[in-house]
């Protein structure tokens, strides 16, 4: 197995982390996104998409998308489980994932592809170019303000985002506030329970993921 991957990027750390939660090693190989790596052919034969993670099989298969290569890993490595075990368990975490997937990791992505100059012409991930809306970095920081306020509400109803144990969601949250930190620096005031949790989440071996 081999993991495609980027140090600074969001979405191979939410694979990363989830290794390390397993216990489970596997070799990396950095893609140069800031070279455009990614678009070149040779990792178009990896994945035609352009992004990272991809993870390789020892048969060549490549599996793309950090939550599915995460569900794999899940299946061939059950514990400890981190995707739920009873049916109840999964669908709340899988909604709180995607909830935070979609409002946390991608609204800081909105902002930062919309608004740093590195990413003009390339305002999505992938071999299409596009161009760079500014209105789009102004929603993306309301975008971002939104999902620290429901983050907090959430944690400060359960100890983590689906429920008192440690889920993939936290993972993904998790990742999120992080990224968040390229556009907002800090967690803002007024939101205790993410404080809380991001320490907890923080101290985690698999946070230095
Ligand atoms: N939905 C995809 C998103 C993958 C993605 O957008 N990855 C970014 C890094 S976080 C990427 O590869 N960007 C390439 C680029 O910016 O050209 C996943 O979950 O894996």
């Amino acid at each position: 197995m081999k993991l495609y991957d980027f140090k600074g990027a969001p979405n191979p750390r939410r694979v990363r982390m989830f290794l390390a939660e397993k216990g489970v090693s596997v070799p990396v190989r950095q893609v140069d996104l800031m070279a455009r790596e990614q678009h070149g052919d040779a990792y178009r034969a990896i994945n035609p998409w352009c992004t990272v993670p991809v993870l390789e099989l020892d048969d060549d298969t490549c599996i793309r998308e950090a939550m599915t290569i995460c569900r794999y890993i899940e299946a061939i490595h059950p514990e400890p489980a981190l995707l739920g075990t009873t049916p109840v368990e999964q669908a709340a975490i899988g909604a709180w994932e995607h909830k935070f997937e979609v409002d946390g990791l991608i609204a800081v992505g909105e902002v930062l592809r919309n608004s740093v100059d590195a990413f003009a012409g390339r305002a999505l991930p992938g071999p299409v170019s596009h161009e760079q809306i500014p209105a789009l970095a102004d929603r993306g920081r309301r975008r971002i303000a939104h999902f620290m306020d429901l983050l907090n509400e959430r944690l400060g109803e359960s100890g983590h985002v689906a429920g008192p144990g440690f889920s993939v969601a936290d993972i993904t949250a998790f990742v999120a506030v992080d990224f968040a930190a390229r556009v907002e620096k800090d967690i803002p005031d007024g939101h205790p329970h993410v404080k809380r949790w991001h320490e907890t989440v923080g101290a985690r071996p698999s946070a230095q993921a």
